[in-house]
């Protein structure tokens, strides 16, 4: 017993000592760091009346002068509303309203007007090199019945073209950059070195790059210069099929990019930009196929009863994913997430499509009938990621 409770007292008054020791350092201490705290304390307040007040100067100055302060920043928007919309946001100010479903009366007459982007999978070129060429151009698009946007773009569309390759190809890509601010493409396909292959072109300037389609499946490209988010918002992207050897024949092949808009405007008299805020809230004013919403539900793709219909859909966000379902059936083949390597899951009912990610449907449906095609997250649906199949060419159509 004594040789146990003999340590422990020494370990006590041990502590005491201690004790006495650390409070004497700590008074020490805190005397001199007191003050010290104190005075950092506020000079942070100062800082930070001044850069709020810094801010809402940078915003009035950027609403004033938009063309000038967007020239100014590397990388970022040239249209002034954009850079309104930048220099708002450091402000603190909230995005646009939402300009959801807004449409003029006639809307229906253009809706049908309008050629719908072709979404039929085009023919790979034949050899061992598929030539890829891509100019890189800022203009205005149309993205709903009436509704016009300051895009970016591969291409004379958003998406841009759509590439079909076979595995075991090599792409050459050879991109030209028309427009007046540095761009650059991504190609999820590639397995590349990216600070190479993906680097910036300037304006005026074509850069040529190649690489080898190992992976097969259905890939999202897209702008990687740098805010990359707001390159792909504004419309830079697209699809590149590559066929996998030994894929069961089907009589449609249809390539379907979806996309979100987020509009600092209505877009009906004058062609909205890019509302960052809303587009970082992913809030967006529309949701689409190919980049015009509803445009096969005037213009349905076109089957016949029994045949097999492939649906190779990429989602290219730039934040939102999609949920594809088919209405009416369901998907017999899903080659989830675009793996076309392994063997499809079959009679999925919804697939989801990441942002940046693919997957590749098919569907065999026996019975005459008007069948759409949604992101089953039906907010999507409602902003316009909606179109139709027309199985057999019966009359009529069908909303969702
Ligand atoms: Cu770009």
């Amino acid at each position: 017993m004594s040789t146990y409770t003999a340590p422990r007292r020494q370990w006590e008054r041990a502590e005491e000592r201690d004790s006495a020791v650390f409070l004497k350092l700590f008074s020490l201490f805190a005397g001199i760091t007191i003050p010290f705290v104190i005075g950092i304390g506020a000079w942070l307040a100062i800082s930070a009346h001044d850069a709020k007040k810094d801010a809402q100067a940078a915003a009035t100055r950027a609403a004033a002068s938009p063309a000038t302060s967007a020239a100014s920043m590397p990388g970022m928007a040239t249209s002034g509303a954009a850079a309104a919309a930048a220099g708002a946001a450091a402000a603190g100010t909230r995005a646009t309203p939402s300009f959801a479903g807004v449409a003029p009366a006639n809307a229906d007459a253009l809706a049908a007007a309008r050629k719908a982007y072709p979404a039929e999978l085009p023919a790979a070129p034949a050899g061992p090199v598929a030539v890829v060429n891509l100019s890189i151009q800022h203009r205005a698009v149309s993205i709903a019945p009436g509704i016009h946007y300051d895009a970016w773009t591969f291409g004379p569309t958003a998406p841009g073209p759509v590439i079909h390759v076979r595995e075991g190809q090599t792409v050459k890509v050879v991109l030209r950059n028309d427009a007046p601010m540095p761009h650059s493409v991504d190609f999820h396909a590639a397995q590349i070195a990216p600070n190479v292959a993906f680097s910036d072109v300037m304006p005026g300037k074509t850069k040529t790059f190649s690489f080898v389609a190992s992976a097969p499946g259905v890939f999202m490209y897209h702008c990687g210069t740098a805010p990359a988010f707001m390159h792909i918002a504004n419309g830079m992207y697209g699809a590149i099929v590559v066929e996998p050897k030994n894929l069961p024949p089907a009589q449609h092949e249809y390539v379907l990019v979806a996309s979100e808009w987020y509009l600092n405007s209505a877009g009906l008299d004058g062609a909205a930009s890019l509302d960052l805020t809303k587009a970082e809230q992913m809030t967006p004013d529309w949701v689409t196929w190919n980049g015009f919403a509803g445009q096969y539900k005037a213009h349905p793709l076109m089957a016949d009863p029994g045949q097999t219909v492939r649906f190779w859909v990429v989602d290219a966000g730039p934040s939102l994913n999609t949920d594809f379902h088919v209405v009416g059936t369901v998907l017999q083949r899903a080659w989830l997430n675009g793996d076309m390597v392994d063997a499809p899951q079959h009679e999925i009912q919804t697939a989801m499509v990441p942002a940046g990610g693919g997957g590749v449907f098919d569907v065999r449906i026996d019975k005459p009938g008007i069948y759409p095609f949604v992101s089953h997250s039906f907010a999507s649906v409602q902003m316009g990621e909606v179109g139709l199949l027309n199985v057999g060419h019966v009359a009529g159509t069908m909303s969702h």
